[in-house]
């Protein structure tokens, strides 16, 4: 455990294993497969390796959302990468991920298969893949990568800095919950004054800017993130609140949901996904 009085950084730092923490038994500094593991290959042509995170959801509702707009094209297996278990180590994951995260993508309709990891570079790949969920006016298409990029740039300091010290250090340390709540409440009260005259962040239109940010600051307002709904006092963002809703309500999202999640924790939820009727 560090010691959590005054410290002073050494010269040079060292790997603690044991400092702590709901993470601390898979975190470390070296990247690279720690053992040899295939992945498993389903029979569509997208084959998804992930886990029902945030940053997981975002591909299962995106992959969703186009089968329910008639893309058959769209058709996946969703694998599940138990992160906890060390799964985003295994030499064929790794394969398709290098930075061992979850999701990442293989699609084997193209020759030699692609791969696609970040859930944002999966989003647009799948975006232009289809012809779906992205402008095509050229401003309208730079405010939804704005956007989209934004929820990039922003996730991390609610997820890796308010998250992680509100719900997931072994202290509750003062100094940075203060610090990544004042940014998480800024984040959202940006998100509130450009929903005030938009029904989606860049307009009248449902893009990937809204499928991606949804499953962060959504469930944030929704309260279905760390417990922090009134330490954020979430309410007071009365545009995202009524956004995250609408988005909710959309049955392509309570789909993508329920993917790649243990049904322990998540009412209707399926470990893997190889057909529509797996949700039926
Ligand atoms: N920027 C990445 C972040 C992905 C990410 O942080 N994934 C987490 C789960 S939400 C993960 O796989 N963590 C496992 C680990 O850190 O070892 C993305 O958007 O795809």
């Amino acid at each position: 455990m560090p010691d959590t009085g005054t410290y002073t950084p050494p010269k040079v730092w060292t790997w603690d294993a044991e400092n702590g923490g709901k993470w601390s038994g898979i975190n470390r500094p070296t990247a690279g497969a720690q053992h040899e593991k295939e992945l498993p290959v389903g029979e569509h042509p997208l084959q998804l390796h992930s886990l029902g995170t945030p940053n997981g959801v975002k591909v299962t509702i995106m992959l969703e959302e186009l089968l329910a707009l008639g893309k058959s094209g769209a058709e996946y297996d969703a694998w599940m990468i138990n992160i906890g278990d060390g799964d985003q180590f295994g030499s064929g994951f790794v394969e398709i991920n290098p930075n061992s995260k979850i999701p990442a993508l293989l699609d084997r309709s193209t020759t030699p298969p692609t791969r696609v990891f970040e859930s944002g570079a999966i989003l647009l790949y799948l975006a232009e893949k289809f012809d779906a969920f992205l402008p095509v006016d050229p401003s309208e298409r730079a405010e939804c990568f704005s956007w989209l990029f934004w929820q990039m740039g922003s996730a991390p300091f609610l997820g890796g800095g308010f998250g992680h010290f509100y719900a997931y250090a072994p202290e509750k340390f003062q100094y940075p919950i203060d610090r990544y709540a004042m940014e998480v409440k800024r984040q959202l009260d940006v998100l509130d004054q450009n929903l005030a005259d938009r029904r989606y962040l860049c307009g009248d239109a449902y893009n990937i800017s809204d499928i991606a940010t949804y499953p962060w600051y959504g469930n944030l307002v929704l309260n279905n993130a760390y417990e922090a709904g009134e330490f954020l006092d979430v309410d007071t963002y009365k545009n995202v609140v009524c956004w995250a809703k609408e988005i909710e309500a959309r049955p392509a999202v309570q789909r993508g949901r329920r993917v790649n999640r243990s049904p322990k924790n998540f009412e209707g939820a399926i470990r893997e996904r190889h057909a529509a009727s797996d949700l039926d």
